[in-house]
């Protein structure tokens, strides 16, 4: 059958249609009618293509490809005039942030008139972004400590003045609206009872235009109360140890909640998926009857921590040296921390330097005093930016 196609071209955010007209219905008889006759019955109708500006429709109207040429072309809106034109030209409809308008162009000649197809156009919504602050501790994470972060709701100009309401998910009714001036781009509100007690909470942006919403935004915000603290210490966990500080020997600290790296070890990456480690030098100094004490200092490997690697205090048995003010320092030794961020492990490695003849083995019979670790103020801090609780655990101190 032959069949005639009229492609209706569309803006970037307009449907293209595709309408096929049997062409042969128009034609048949015509040749014996009279002269005008002819010429309505082959009227064809117009090309109409669309874009779409910030709710404002532009229907741009063509003549036929073929037939008489028409005395005027009419936009109609479900019935409603939107523009009559007398020649082929652009007709600006308003139609504001409705979904879809269903557009009618027809072309008109005497009584006789011939629609193109219906055009349906999509106005744009309002595209709104959310983003909130402070992000503390890890950057990008979701996660915070303040209990009162700001919102920022950033929403583009439109043709006319527009609102977002803001909800909590699930709510019913919005705990913010905020105003888009025409000529303005951002508004900020801040929530601050829904966080108080911590937790997740989702937020909604729905942009309200012309009574139709818009498509909503969503964004969630993990605030993290209170603090973490260590709640393990072992010193050669699964091992017995052979009572004399050496390489190999183990010293492994697990905290509550996961850790910023970087504030254990500077050269550390935020987040990685798998673990991290990096040389370090352990020393132990005798304190005398206080016991000896760990400290960590970055190591001549490439990359190492920088000063200061921040670790509590670790203090074991005294008489794993001998003497006041002897010093041992393992140049090779690591320093890793699992890729949960929560357990921190320090290996002893390398040759011992230092008061090495002062390093003692503990007699079998000997009581050993517990290890313990204290927590300090100073670090390290737990992925939200919180500092540890200071606490101190012990452990048996089986080196
Ligand atoms: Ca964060
Ligand atoms: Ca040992």
């Amino acid at each position: 059958m032959n069949r005639r196609h009229v492609i209706v071209g569309a803006g970037a955010a307009a449907a293209v249609l595709a309408v096929a007209l049997p062409a042969s219905a128009y034609w048949s008889g015509s040749a014996l009618t009279p002269a005008a006759t002819v010429s309505a019955a082959t009227l064809q109708p117009p090309g109409v293509s669309t874009s779409v500006v910030d709710g404002d429709v532009t229907l741009s109207v063509t003549a036929p490809a073929s037939g008489p040429a028409p005395t005027s072309y009419v936009v109609t809106v479900k019935e409603t005039l939107v523009c009559t034109l007398t020649a082929p030209g652009p007709c600006v409809h308003a139609a504001g942030r409705a979904a879809t308008v269903p557009y009618s162009v027809a072309s008109r000649l005497g009584d006789h008139w011939k629609a193109a197809a219906t055009v349906t156009a999509v106005t744009p919504p309002p595209a709104v972004t959310l983003a909130w602050a402070p992000d503390t501790g890890i950057p990008g994470d979701g996660k915070t400590s303040a209990t009162a972060p700001d919102i920022t709701v950033t929403a583009p100009a439109a043709v006319s003045d527009y609102t977002v309401d803001l909800f909590a998910e699930g709510a019913a009714t919005p705990f913010a609206t905020v105003a888009v001036p025409a000529a303005g781009t951002t508004a900020t509100r801040t929530v601050t009872p829904a966080f108080s007690a911590g937790g997740t909470l989702d937020i909604v942006a729905v942009p309200m235009y012309s009574g139709v919403a818009g498509p909503q935004t969503a964004l969630a915000i993990d605030v993290v109360t209170g603090a973490s603290t260590l709640t393990a210490l072992a010193v050669n966990p699964g091992v017995t140890g052979d009572r004399t500080i050496g390489a190999g020997d183990v010293v492994r600290l697990t905290f509550g909640r996961p850790l910023d790296p970087r504030t254990v070890c500077t050269t550390w990456a935020a987040t990685s998926a798998a673990a991290q480690s990096k040389p370090v030098q352990v020393t132990f100094t005798d304190g005398g009857a206080a016991g000896i004490t760990m400290s960590l200092a970055p190591a001549g490997a490439s990359q190492p921590c920088v000063a200061p690697v921040v670790l509590g205090v670790l203090t074991a048995d005294t008489n794993y040296l001998i003497g006041n003010k002897a010093s041992v320092t393992f140049p090779g030794s690591t320093l890793s921390i699992d890729a949960a961020r929560t357990v921190v492990t320090v290996t002893l490695g390398g040759t011992a330097t230092g008061d090495t003849d002062k390093i003692n083995t503990i007699g079998r019979r000997q009581p050993i005093d517990p290890a313990s670790f204290a927590v300090t103020g100073s670090g390290p801090f737990d992925e939200v930016g919180t500092a540890l609780t200071a606490t101190t655990l012990t452990a048996p101190s089986t080196f």
